[in-house]
């Protein structure tokens, strides 16, 4: 049966660059792209949606037959600390709809994005186990636990295969973070491509978990297209790529960019990623579906670096 695949949050930093993978895999005809506005020209069916919509979402499921949901949007970490309330609305209200409007239609999958944010102080710093008490202090790591026990619940009471990830943070060229911890690590490349300082809002020594968008990618289509037998893990799989402090990845660009400069200026954030752990223990993952990263990090500023200067000298061109 021919896959029909709708994603929501479609313009955002992942679901942007999913949409293209699984157009690239499935075929132009089989995705269905959504978010709140249309800013992107894909290559593929796109339909303005609000996932807090519960019956837009089941209109576009029924016109398209859907089989397959990727439920991208949400509102991350640092602009949820604005706006506690409406994070916590929107992030359930839209995965609620997700998963009501798959389990009535028979949607055979759905994928749930949620992240290292879910863990609190508590968690060891190195390698947070997999299986371990979910105290975090933001309102964005509150709702993607609940999401995760949610994304549980809905599988064992239903028999909806809810997949998920606990992404780190993720890097990529292709498009541009919003409202994160960890978008410096994108920022930085883009101030030292157009060669202009850049001042971190995290101390030099803050060492997070990281991806590279390629990687993230990867991981994703691999746990949705793995068999389910395999699956062991009904709340989130922890997914570690690297992890590295803003100063080692200052360091790894001024080996390519030698004149680049950083300096550092803590702001809200830096309370939100000291409570987050510095990496992850993604060995369930390892062993349930064959998940490993490529990408160090001496490889991301090299990729980057060159498909950023690309990007820049094409703009320059056509302005
Ligand atoms: C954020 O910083 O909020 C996200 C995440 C780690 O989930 N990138």
């Amino acid at each position: 049966m021919e896959e029909k695949i709708l994603i929501t949050g479609a313009n955002g930093q992942l679901g942007s660059v999913l949409a293209n993978a699984l157009i690239e895999r499935y075929g132009s005809n089989s995705i269905i792209a959504t978010d709140l506005k249309h800013k992107i020209k894909f290559k593929c069916y796109f339909e303005v949606l609000d996932a807090t919509d519960y019956d837009g979402i089941q209109t576009l499921v029924r016109k398209y037959s859907i089989t397959q949901i990727y439920h991208m949007a949400a509102i991350l970490s640092a602009t949820g600390e604005k706006r506690p309330h409406l994070t916590w609305d929107v992030n359930m209200e839209t995965l609620f709809n997700v998963l009501e409007v798959s389990r009535l239609n028979n949607i055979k999958k759905v994928f749930f994005p949620s992240s290292i944010a879910v863990y609190g102080v508590d968690v060891p710093k190195t390698n947070a186990p997999q299986n371990f008490a979910t105290t975090p202090n933001t309102v964005y790591g509150i709702s993607k636990v609940a999401g995760e026990l949610w994304a549980n619940y809905y599988f064992n009471r239903y028999g909806l295969d809810v997949r998920s990830i606990r992404y780190p943070g993720v890097i990529g060229y292709q498009s541009l973070p919003g409202g994160g911890t960890t978008d410096y690590a994108v920022e930085i490349y883009h101030k030292a491509i157009n060669q202009e300082p850049y001042e971190c809002f995290l101390n030099k020594t803050t060492t997070l978990p990281m991806i590279y968008m390629e990687d993230a990618i990867r991981a994703t289509i691999e746990l949705m297209e793995a068999p389910l037998k395999n699956l062991s893990v009904r709340t989130s799989y922890n997914v570690a790529g690297l992890s590295f402090n803003p100063e080692e990845l200052a360091s790894s660009i001024k080996e390519i960019l030698p004149e680049f400069q950083i300096s550092y200026k803590p702001d809200f954030r830096q309370d939100i990623a000291n409570s987050w752990p510095e990496s992850i223990d993604d060995s369930k993952a390892r062993k349930d579906w064959n998940w490993k990263p490529k990408y160090n990090l001496k490889k991301i500023s090299a990729d980057m670096i060159k498909n950023l200067q690309l990007h820049y000298n094409y703009k320059t061109q056509k302005s």
